[in-house]
Order: C-alpha cells, then sequence, then structure tokens
C-alpha cells in the first residue's frame, strides 16, 4: 500500500485519446445517487477515539496528553496518544495507570440511585451499585458533528446515515457530479446521438494529486500510468469534499476523524479504519480487489461471527484471497442460496447497499446489571426512573416533542437468578409522552411482575421501548380502549409511586406465549393484528441486555427477532441474548479478560447489539434497489457544487484544477 501521490499522465495527442470506460449513462445516474452507477461515490466518516475526544474537547485537555474513558474499573475509549504506551480497551484502568502513570483516566457521567439527573461523579468509580452510565455527553457531541456535517453538505444534495454514534456514511454522488458538470463542461453536452450508452469523453486531467491521501494500491494488472478514468476523477473530487469536511469538524468542534472513500459502503467503511487516526484512505475501484484480498474476511462486517466461522470452518481459511477461487455454487452449497451469493460478491468488493438517510431507530433500552443485587420495589422504581429519563432523552433526539416519532411499546425484563420475567405493554398514544409517563407504565409492568411471587432479589432489570412510528397515529381514546388495568389508570392521569407492590393489575397469562421471532407469527399474529383488544400486556421470553446497549440501541433489531408486526404494538419479542454461564472470564467475540461475570456480560452485550446493528445494514443489501436514472443530462436546479468552494485549505493542501 502506498501513501505517496501517484501522478497520471494522459497522451494528450487528440487523435490517440480513447473514450472513458463510462457512460452517459452512468455519470447522470450520479445524480439521483443510484446504487447501480460504477461512478457511485460513498464516504466512511468515523471519528477517532471518540468518547475519549469528547472528554478531551470538554475538558480542554491537550492534544498529545494521553486520556482514557473509564467505565468502573475498565476502560472503555482510549485516546491515540495513551494507545502508544500499549493500553487498550483490554486493558483495565489499574494495568493502564502503571503503563502510563501520567494517564488522565475520565470516568463516564452517571446518574446516581434516585437522581433524576446524571452528573460527573467523582466517585462513581466505587459505586457502581448505586450508578448508572449516562452517554449523554457523547450522544450531544454526536449530534453536533452530525448537524456541522449536515450543514456543510449542499442541503439539495446530501445523503447522510448516521451509522452509530460515532460513525456516518455519506453519499456523495449527488455532489461530485454536480461538481463534475461544473468543472468539466464537455460532460454538459448531450450524448452523441442521444444514446445514453454512449461512452463519455475522456477526462482532461494531466494528472491527479491526491495529496495527503492514503491511496490503495491498484490491483495486478493495472499500473499506475494508465489514464485516470471519470471514477478516479470523482473519487478525487469527493476526497477534497470529505478533507475540507473534516477540517471543518476540526476547526469548529474540534474533533479528528478518519474517512474511507469508495465506490461502496462496505468498502468505504473498510477504508477509515485503514489509517488512523486523522487521515482519509482512497480505495479507486481498480485497487479494490487488491485491498480486500489482503484482509481476513471476519474483518468485513457481518462476516465476524457465525457466518465468518461457517467459512473458515468449510473452506479452511479467514483469508478473502484464498476465497476467490471458490465458486458460487460452493459458497451456494454450504452457506445456502442467498448467503453463498451475497459472500461472492461481498469477497469481490460488490455491495449495492444504499445509504439510507432516514435511517431510524427501531427501538431503545437503558439497562443495568446489580452488583449488589435490588431487593426491593422500592430500590427497583428509583432505577426506572432513571431508566425513563434516561430513555426520553434519546426520544427527544428522535423528535418526540416535535411529535416526529414515537414508540408504541414499552418492555419491562427483570433477571432473578436464572429466571427472566418480562411484560410490556402499549404506550398510549394521544398523550404527550413523558419521562413521568414512562415511568408510570413501567411501574406498572413491574407490579405486573411482583404479582408473579417474590421476585426480590433482582440482578438485571431494564426497560425498553419499541415499534416506533412516524407522527401522532392514534387519539386518547382508542389508546385508553388498548389499555387494560392499571396500565389505563396510567394513561389517565392517574401516576402513582406507591412503594410497594400492588397485587392487582393483570395476572400474568398461564403460558407464556412465543411471539415474533423463530416462525412465532401464526395464529397468534393473526389475532393480535385483527383483535385491538387481545391481551394489553404480554409476557417476553427475552433476556435483557446490559448497560453498554444504551447507545446502540438495537438499531434494527427487527430484523432479528424483535417482531414490530402488529398495529396495536402489543405482539414482540426481544431477541434472545442468553446470560452467560457464571464463570466465564474471556469474551468469545474479542478474547477480552474480565473477572466479574456480569462485567463479561455486559461487555458481549455491546458486542450483540453492534452485531444486530451491522446485520441490519447488511440484510439492506440483499434488497433490490430500483433507481430510475434521470433523463440524461438533466441539470439539477439549485446545484451548489460550490458549497465546497472557497473553504480554507488545509496545511499543505492544494486546490485540483481540471479541464
Ligand atoms: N465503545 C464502547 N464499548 C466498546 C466499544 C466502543 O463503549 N466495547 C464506545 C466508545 C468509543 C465509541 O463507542 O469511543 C466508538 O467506538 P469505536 O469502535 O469507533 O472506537 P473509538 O472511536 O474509541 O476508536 P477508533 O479511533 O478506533 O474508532
Ligand atoms: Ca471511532
Amino acid at each position: 500500500m502506498s501513501t505517496s501521490p501517484p501522478r497520471f499522465f494522459r497522451d494528450s495527442s487528440p487523435g490517440l485519446q480513447e473514450a472513458s470506460k463510462f457512460t452517459y449513462r452512468h455519470l447522470s445516474q450520479m445524480a439521483s445517487s443510484s446504487t447501480s452507477t460504477p461512478l457511485r461515490i460513498i464516504a466512511h466518516i468515523d471519528l477517532d477515539a471518540f468518547y475519549a475526544q469528547c472528554e478531551m474537547v470538554r475538558l480542554g485537555v491537550p492534544n498529545d496528553k494521553p486520556l482514557a474513558v473509564q467505565q468502573w474499573a475498565g476502560l472503555i475509549a482510549v485516546n491515540y496518544p495513551a494507545r502508544e504506551y500499549g493500553i487498550s480497551r483490554m486493558t483495565n484502568v489499574h494495568e493502564a495507570k502503571k503503563l502510563c502513570p501520567d494517564l488522565i483516566a475520565q470516568h463516564v457521567a452517571s446518574w446516581r440511585e434516585g437522581e433524576d439527573k446524571w452528573a460527573y461523579h467523582p466517585d462513581a468509580f466505587a459505586n457502581m451499585a448505586t450508578h448508572k452510565v449516562a452517554l449523554d455527553p457523547y450522544r450531544l457531541q454526536s449530534r453536533k458533528i452530525l448537524a456541522l456535517i449536515k450543514d456543510f453538505l449542499p442541503s439539495n444534495l446530501q445523503k447522510v446515515e448516521k451509522a452509530s454514534i460515532d460513525e456516518v456514511f455519506i453519499d456523495l454522488s449527488a455532489q461530485v457530479h454536480a461538481v463534475l458538470l461544473e468543472r468539466n463542461p464537455e460532460l454538459c453536452g448531450a450524448p452523441p446521438n442521444s444514446d445514453p450508452m454512449a461512452r463519455l469523453p475522456r477526462p482532461s486531467v494531466i494528472a491527479l494529486d491526491w495529496k495527503a491521501d492514503c491511496l490503495v494500491d491498484l490491483d495486478d494488472v493495472e499500473t499506475e500510468v494508465d489514464d485516470p478514468d471519470w471514477d478516479d476523477v470523482a473519487l478525487l473530487t469527493a476526497s477534497e469534499i470529505v478533507r475540507d469536511l473534516r477540517a471543518e469538524i476540526r476547526g469548529q468542534l474540534h474533533y479528528t476523524c478518519s474517512a474511507g472513500l469508495a465506490n461502496n459502503k462496505m468498502l468505504s467503511k473498510l477504508g477509515s479504519a485503514y489509517k488512523k487516526p486523522n487521515q482519509q484512505t482512497v480505495i479507486r475501484s481498480r485497487a479494490m480487489q487488491h485491498f480486500l484480498s489482503d484482509f481476513k474476511f471476519t474483518k468485513i462486517r457481518m462476516l465476524g461471527g457465525k457466518l465468518g466461522e461457517k467459512i473458515s470452518s468449510s473452506f479452511g481459511t479467514e483469508m478473502v484471497r484464498d476465497l476467490l477461487p471458490v465458486t458460487v455454487d460452493q459458497l451456494k452449497s454450504k452457506l445456502g442460496d442467498d448467503a453463498g451469493i451475497w459472500v461472492y460478491n461481498t469477497l469481490r468488493g460488490i455491495d449495492n447497499s444504499e445509504v439510507n438517510s432516514r435511517t431510524q431507530i427501531k427501538s431503545m433500552l437503558s439497562a443495568k446489571a446489580f452488583r449488589p443485587d435490588v431487593k426491593s420495589f422500592d430500590q427497583a422504581s428509583k432505577w426506572l426512573r432513571i431508566f425513563s429519563g434516561d430513555i426520553f432523552s434519546r426520544l427527544v433526539d428522535e423528535g418526540i416533542q416535535e411529535n416526529k416519532r414515537r414508540p408504541k411499546t414499552i418492555t419491562l425484563h427483570h433477571l432473578q437468578g436464572s429466571q427472566t420475567r418480562s411484560r410490556q405493554s402499549p404506550i398510549p398514544q394521544g398523550r404527550t409522552l413523558s419521562e413521568e409517563v414512562l415511568s408510570d407504565l413501567a411501574l406498572v409492568l413491574l407490579r405486573q411482575i411482583c404479582a408473579d411471587g417474590n421476585i426480590w432479589p433482582c440482578s438485571h432489570l431494564s426497560m425498553g421501548v419499541s415499534g416506533f412510528q412516524d407522527g401522532e397515529s392514534g387519539n386518547m381514546r382508542i389508546g385508553t380502549f388498548l389499555l387494560k388495568g392499571e396500565a389505563a389508570k396510567a394513561l389517565i392521569g392517574s401516576p402513582s409511586n406507591h412503594p410497594e407492590p400492588a397485587t392487582g393489575g393483570e395476572n400474568p397469562p398461564s403460558k407464556r406465549r412465543r411471539l415474533g421471532g423463530g416462525g412465532g407469527g401464526g395464529i397468534e399474529r393473526f389475532f393480535s393484528q385483527k383483535n385491538p383488544g387481545f391481551p394489553s400486556t404480554t409476557p417476553t421470553n427475552a433476556v435483557p441486555a446490559g448497560e453498554t446497549l444504551c447507545e446502540y440501541d438495537h438499531s434494527g433489531a427487527d430484523e432479528n427477532g424483535w417482531t414490530l408486526g402488529s398495529q396495536e404494538g402489543i405482539e414482540g419479542c426481544a431477541p434472545e441474548v442468553p446470560i452467560k454461564a457464571l464463570g466465564c472470564s474471556n469474551c468469545s467475540s474479542c478474547s477480552a479478560r474480565f473477572d466479574d461475570p456480569k462485567d463479561l456480560q455486559s461487555h458481549q452485550d455491546w458486542h450483540m447489539a453492534k452485531k444486530l446493528q451491522e446485520e441490519e445494514r447488511v440484510n439492506s443489501a440483499f434488497v433490490r434497489q430500483s433507481c430510475p436514472p434521470r433523463n440524461i443530462l438533466q441539470k439539477r436546479a439549485g446545484a451548489s457544487p460550490s458549497r465546497t468552494r472557497g473553504k480554507k485549505l488545509e496545511q499543505g493542501q492544494r486546490r485540483l484544477r481540471f479541464g
């Protein structure tokens, strides 16, 4: 792999110029961000050591000082200066201080039991039993960065997908298309004979200057002296935009990030991780196979888990390179048709998944593993208020106050020993949602769980909301009708904070219903869809996830078993995340060691959430996109490629001149 800027030279003799590989249609498809044009440009931006940077910005810590973000005795983010001392997320704070006595170990903010606001508590690390991690400070920074990105890119040409708290995908095709037309008037004319399949003229570029980008070497059969074509020029244009954007994020908000640029999401994501921190990597289409071949396929999203294991055991390798001779039929016979085709394409850098600017959270979870266990209703209810505050602040991000999106269902999971108890109920749609409403509903569910018998001590409690829908879709009367018993009382405004569990409420159905995932549609789903009066609270058979799930929100979990199907939001089941047997000390995904099984479980829950999120993205690759191309050479009204102009250049940066 090379980082030095290559030069491309074109034979300037007009008679010898060949046409471009690309057609007028390929070019015009860029304007509509079509997933089928080979000129497509996707950027993936990932903040460097994100939580650590948040703390550095907040505390005004100089860039070269080692800092790590501590959660209890562990580290969840380590800045790059600290990584030079060999400190990683696998290091505990005690070992980290030994490796680097000057390390700033900043504990995350937390909610203290019974309080309704999070804060940076200096004693939080020693009080795991009474504190719950609050990730709000990082969400706030994440929102600011996302807002800056959206503000920076031309509003009529942007397609931005928030992929996690510190990552975005940007489809730059439409913006780059506008820039290409502006800079290359020869592209603006009609195609010869009005034939959209006609080849474009070759770019009138003498050399491409990739500046400081990390440029992945070309595939073996290609040579650097080949003429650049429009895919190279488009990538370079995008790279200029991304460099400006990164400089803006740095200048305005003081965060560094790394970026990957390629013609699809999968490659751009591998690219952003390729060189860190504060760098960008360009994967030209001609370099793609070379780039991928050197990877273990387990590094590719969705291939790190069970599917990856199956492939490596079937074919005896973890390297992309070794799998390239494997035929699609061989893959299909081992993995099934869909997965076989998907893997075959993925190994060849083919990924048609769309950048979805409307990716929206589908469920949220707030959870706490207790140590020592919670022993009373009163104590648990304090945590429910904290969970409600946590979830509500995230609902505000989702536009709850503007009535944009609201969840339909609230679920409570309770763990006692190895026994999980879960209840859920609809969230009334006709009333303004607030922390109090959520808290009241959760208390109702807790009382219902109490009706099971002696449910204390409790080692893990979690509250989730799911079934998000746009706008207001219900009214109070209907909402009330759907609720029964105490849930209905909560709805009509009789919030009660009874310190002791009421025995009333719904009797738990004698038998748990298996709903949702695992083919559980059937007659129950039919009933729940047809009969709005079907039991309004439902035990679910899920085990809650851990604290670090708070950010990852199970986005896309409905692809994986969190069934959100029925209109009334009364049917559903969370994905099964088995609590690991006590005594385990190594994470099965990344081998991190944990002395306490609960810490291990929290950590593994994080992997699980991340995996669910990844799976959702990959699943969308199976869905064929059909995006009708715009009329050839249709001009975009109001396109403003000049947005990238006039920006201050970073040191050593020069603008390109084409044509
Ligand atoms: N995170 C966490 N627990 C983990 C992994 C991550 O709480 N096991 C949080 C802290 C990270 C943030 O998510 O700062 C983003 O995760 P990344 O995997 O992107 O890691 P970083 O941003 O910290 O580092 P990098 O520079 O490698 O992207
Ligand atoms: Ca990151």
